[in-house]
């Protein structure tokens, strides 16, 4: 190595940490964790409170291994699962170096973004009295539905909380300014090593991975309280030598929603089993059978037990 070369070294130095993306339900932090990491690692879909676990995407580049946290919309429970979401958005905020949090640029600040701007900063500030110096970024996220005009007053606003080492205008959708935001982030990350295999993209174990493919055909299959009220358990997964044979229960809170779920003469049920299986497919690279049964278990989302069962509540 030369000179010039080692100067170069020694003036990127390796950084690594954890970002935690959090924000209102529906803002776009699935989204987000899925167009840096260029593939489903969690699921997405136009209802609020999608993701319900904490999940890892981790982006691996030269000088940065980037480790996102992707987390449940900060919002007032309305039963245990609810309880258990919020706890796990929470509890990122306690370990992230950086945090990124998300609004929607259509909606502009919330009274709820608020809160969640005093809890972040409640939080950044007990922390910074250790001896990690966590970083709050804001993203605004969304800029494809509004018209510049409107987006320089908030662009401002949120400057002007004081909270934020940066604000910046992005869509995850259409990918602008999502370079910028990543710029953003590992600027703010401390110096460390790569602690994942570059391979290594998420910690979910395939099961966790099927359920939530699963549940996101659900999501997009159903409408009101229905996509609420769904859970999925994957109850078997059989390698068979043509193809991975798995067996799925979908759990309801009432009977009426297994109705819906299942539809005319199996019609939904049928449809929204070969959407899943085609993403399953994409997922495992080899042909899939997938076997769905509905199951109505009352209350469910306040029922501890099953919660632990569907791997809500850890063991
Ligand atoms: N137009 C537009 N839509 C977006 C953008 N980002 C996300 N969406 C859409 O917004 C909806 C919600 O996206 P998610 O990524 O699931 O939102 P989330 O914040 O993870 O939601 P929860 O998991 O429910 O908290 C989906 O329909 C996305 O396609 C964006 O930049 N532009
Ligand atoms: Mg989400």
């Amino acid at each position: 190595m030369d000179r010039s070369e080692t100067r170069r070294v020694k003036a990127l130095p390796h950084r690594s940490g954890f970002v935690g993306i959090v924000g209102r339900p529906n803002v776009g932090k699935s989204t987000i964790l899925n167009y840096y990491l260029g593939e489903k690692v969690t699921i997405v879909s136009p209802r609020p409170q999608t993701t319900r676990h904490r999940i890892l995407g981790v982006l691996t580049r030269e000088h940065a291994q980037v480790m996102l946290l992707d987390t449940p919309g900060l919002q007032e429970p309305e039963h245990t699962l609810g309880r258990y979401m919020l706890k796990v958005a929470k509890g990122v905020l306690e370990e992230a170096d950086v945090v990124v949090a998300v609004i929607d640029a259509r909606v502009g600040l919330t009274t709820h973004d608020t809160w969640m701007f005093d809890d972040i900063s409640r939080v950044l500030r007990q922390r910074r009295g250790g001896s990690a110096t966590p970083t709050a970024l804001l993203a605004i996220n969304k800029v494809d539905l509004v018209k510049k005009p409107r987006l320089l007053p908030l662009l401002d606003a949120c400057a002007k909380l004081g909270l934020f080492a940066d604000c910046v205008p992005v869509s995850a959708l259409t990918g602008e300014q999502m370079d910028v935001l990543l710029e953003r982030i590992i600027a703010h990350l401390p110096e460390g090593p790569q602690w994942y295999e570059p391979r290594q993209r998420t910690d979910q174990t395939t099961p966790q991975r099927i359920r939530e493919l699963i549940r996101e055909q659900l999501l997009l299959a159903t409408r009101q309280e229905v996509p609420h009220a769904v859970a999925v358990l994957v109850d078997n997964i059989e390698e068979r030598p043509r193809v991975m044979a798995i067996q799925a229960t979908i759990f309801v809170e009432r009977p009426g929603q297994k109705a819906i779920v299942i539809g005319r003469g199996g019609a939904l049920l049928k449809r929204i089993g070969q959407l899943a299986r085609q993403e399953l497919e994409r997922l495992l690279g080899r042909k899939v059978y997938l076997g769905l049964w509905v199951k109505v278990a009352e209350e469910w989302r306040s029922d501890e037990r099953i919660l632990r069962q569907l791997g809500y509540i850890a063991e």
